[in-house]
């Protein structure tokens, strides 16, 4: 059996009621008017920013706190190629067919098409890859649980952290996506999850006019 981890003091302060609603409130204010972007200026990102990013996508709670994930982030331009010219390969296929009528019927009202021309302009593509399985200190394989739910929530966190340093992104799901395994050489126990384009908007950008449900048609109270 493995050793209880030994425990330190959790040292976040609590707060007065008022200060919860005050930053609750601000928090809320901030995420509503994050946007999923797909036009995006080719002003360059700093490494740094998208690393606190990543940093900040890696607090995320996992299963048995395996953290059962790799971001893989790509900012030489002929990766970047490679990956717009698959990406765009496996899209053309799926929305000349391989999506059903219904689907394509959803995505209508965004617009969206095969062209994923912001996988060349963003300044940076990060792959989230979630990891089945790692490996214990000894080599030895260990199973990793809840990946889906770790990499959902991880993904979460990471949009967030981009959206509060003034980034925009999208979460990009070519699907199938095995493509981008082979590009950027990842080991088999990994899978693609999601690619996040990440750069500033580009001036004049223009998103869907969508709205957000309503808190009460998306929380229950008992
Ligand atoms: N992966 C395709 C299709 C697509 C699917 C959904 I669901 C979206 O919300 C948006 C797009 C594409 O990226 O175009």
């Amino acid at each position: 059996m493995a050793d209880v981890h030994p425990t330190v003091p959790y040292a976040v302060e609590p707060l007065t009621e008022a200060e919860s609603l005050a930053r609750a409130e601000a928090f809320f204010e901030t995420m509503d008017a994050r946007r999923s972007v797909r036009e995006f200026s080719d002003r360059p990102v700093p490494r740094a920013v998208v690393e606190r990013a990543i940093a900040t996508a890696s607090t995320a709670p996992s299963g048995a706190h395996m953290q059962p994930w790799t971001f893989v982030a790509v900012s030489d331009p002929g990766t970047k190629r490679r990956i717009r010219e698959a990406a765009e390969a496996e899209e053309r296929e799926s929305y000349g067919g391989r999506m059903s009528d219904e689907w394509l019927e959803a995505l209508a009202p965004l617009g969206t098409d095969w062209r994923k021309p912001f996988l060349e302009t963003a300044p940076w593509l990060v792959v989230l890859f979630a990891q089945r399985w790692g490996r214990r200190p000894d080599g030895s394989k260990r199973k990793h649980y809840y990946v889906q739910e770790s990499c959902g929530i991880a993904a979460g966190l990471f949009i967030a952290a981009l959206h509060q340093a003034g980034l925009a992104t999208l979460t990009h799901t070519p699907s199938p996506m095995r493509f981008l395994s082979e590009i950027l050489e990842r080991p088999a126990q990994e899978a693609p999850f999601i690619l996040f384009p990440v750069g500033y908007p580009a001036k004049g950008a223009s998103v869907p006019d969508l709205q957000r449900k309503p808190l009460d048609a998306v929380a229950v109270w008992r």
